[in-house]
């Protein structure tokens, strides 16, 4: 096999760590930096840190090509896939950009490539990474990732791929690195535009959940059906409204519209708006399910699924710890369940069954597909009280009426059956 380069990737996170692993079966000779001891151990010892489709197998093949380090050496390339979180005045965390440039400023060598993949504030090349290369002569990208937890390493291959650059010479270095993985198209760009692409792609989604959130509301109190509204607004070739939900959650939405409007010249109005919509979410939940609870007197409550979205372990960001939170200061008694979250700052009951019985109220989170199949009125006949809010559009409202439960769906206030009635007469007959 050609000799291909070595390249270095710091940060060995949801990003940075099926990205090295791809690399490293395309042939490159990867070292993998982080500064957790244990993950690297981990690492060392075979061991995934977080679970994907397809990352073991992956992960297995690429071994011979990957060494795990707490500190960055000389190599061509260098990968910056560091965390960015969100610091208490909504604005960009860049600390750990900043120590990952600062670890690797002794070990870059002129004709080297720098590739950034973490989210960052526009104009975070300009200002803070270029300048602290600017004595030696070497190559920029911006590459943002765009894959989707829980199906991150087909997103990786297959998506498109922007990548903004300082001149010519960096896109073509970049290209063929990205090559070497990438099936979907290339988008060659400058570094300002590439940084605000990735920013505007959460806040576009961001901002048409929020809409759909909205409308839930409106529905709530005209008398729609939001998820009837919405199916049908979507049969109009130019619409595509999302879905409404307990709130947005994850390590991206609920933080990257952030990003886009913390230089406060910019006079963004709506994007903020976005935010708040979003984020008021859990307290319009929980206000809702209070009104289901106004005769029982020191209500159990049981949330279910704790994941930020369906099907997926990651609780990052979750609207569910805000449900939580607000339904104690209730002073009710509140259960948390989970079929797949393994870590959670709530305890977790270990049985659906365990976490249903003797329960008020069910406030259905996190949409799994566990949920879909074992969450049947039977499955909710030890409850003291029976009393379910779905806050996904996820069960079939007249199945548990019959069953004798008071259902409240989220945008469903006044709950009609009727497309419920009509879609199991489709599927019956
Ligand atoms: N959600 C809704 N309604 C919807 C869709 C999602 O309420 O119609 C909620 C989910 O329940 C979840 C949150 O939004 O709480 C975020 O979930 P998601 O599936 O929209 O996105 P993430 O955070 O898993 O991944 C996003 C993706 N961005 C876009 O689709 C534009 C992904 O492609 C990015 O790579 C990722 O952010 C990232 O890392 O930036």
């Amino acid at each position: 096999m050609e000799n291909k380069k070595k390249i270095c990737v710091l940060g060995l996170g949801f990003i940075g760590l099926p990205t090295a692993c791809l690399l490293a079966d395309a042939g490159y000779q990867i070292v993998g930096v982080d500064t957790d001891i244990n993950k690297l151990q981990q690492l060392k010892n075979g061991q995934l840190p977080f679970d994907e489709p397809g990352l073991k197998e992956l992960f297995e093949r690429s071994r011979p090509n990957l060494t795990f380090r707490n500190t960055p050496e000389e190599a061509d390339v260098f990968m910056i896939c560091v965390p960015t979180p969100l610091n208490g005045q909504n604005r960009a965390d860049l600390s750990y950009v900043k120590n990952a440039v600062g670890a690797i400023s002794s070990f870059v060598r002129p004709g080297n490539l720098i590739v950034t993949e973490s989210t960052i504030p526009p104009r975070t090349h300009d200002q803070i990474i270029q300048p602290a290369f600017q004595n030696t002569n070497v190559y920029f990208a911006y590459t943002p990732e765009r894959a989707l937890v829980g199906n991150t390493l087909k997103e990786m291959r297959e998506n498109d791929r922007i990548i903004g650059v300082d001149n010519l010479k960096s896109g073509e270095i970049a290209e063929q690195l990205y090559r070497s993985f990438v099936t979907g198209n290339i988008h060659l760009t400058d570094i300002n535009s590439a940084e605000i692409v990735k920013l505007v792609e959460n806040a576009y989604r961001d901002t048409n959940i929020a809409f759909a959130n909205e409308l839930a509301r409106i529905c709530d109190h005209l008398g729609g059906d939001v998820w009837e509204v919405i199916r049908l607004a979507n049969c109009h070739p130019r619409v595509h409204v999302h879905q409404p939900g307990p709130g947005v959650g994850g390590h991206c939405l609920p933080i990257d519209p952030w990003f886009l409007i913390e230089n406060k010249h910019t006079g963004s109005q709506m994007i903020q708006l976005t935010r708040q919509v979003n984020d008021s979410m859990p307290n319009y939940v929980i206000d809702e399910v209070a009104k289901l609870l106004t005769k029982v007197d020191l209500p159990i409550v049981t949330v279910l699924g704790v994941a930020y979205k369906a099907n997926v372990d990651d609780a990052r960001e979750t609207p569910a710890a805000k449900i939580i939170e607000l339904a104690r200061q209730r002073g009710w008694q509140v259960r948390a369940h989970d079929p797949l979250v393994k870590r959670f700052d709530y305890p977790l009951t270990s049985t659906l069954t365990e976490a249903i019985r003797d329960a008020d109220c069910l406030i259905l989170v996190t949409d799994h597909q566990y949920y879909r199949e074992q969450l049947t009125p039977e499955s909710a006949s030890t409850m003291r009280s029976r009393i379910i809010f779905d806050t996904r559009g996820a069960i079939n409202p007249e199945a548990w009426q019959q069953a004798g439960f008071i259902v409240r769906t989220l945008g469903a206030a006044h709950q009609s059956s009727y497309h419920h009635a009509i879609e199991s007469s489709r599927a019956n007959s």
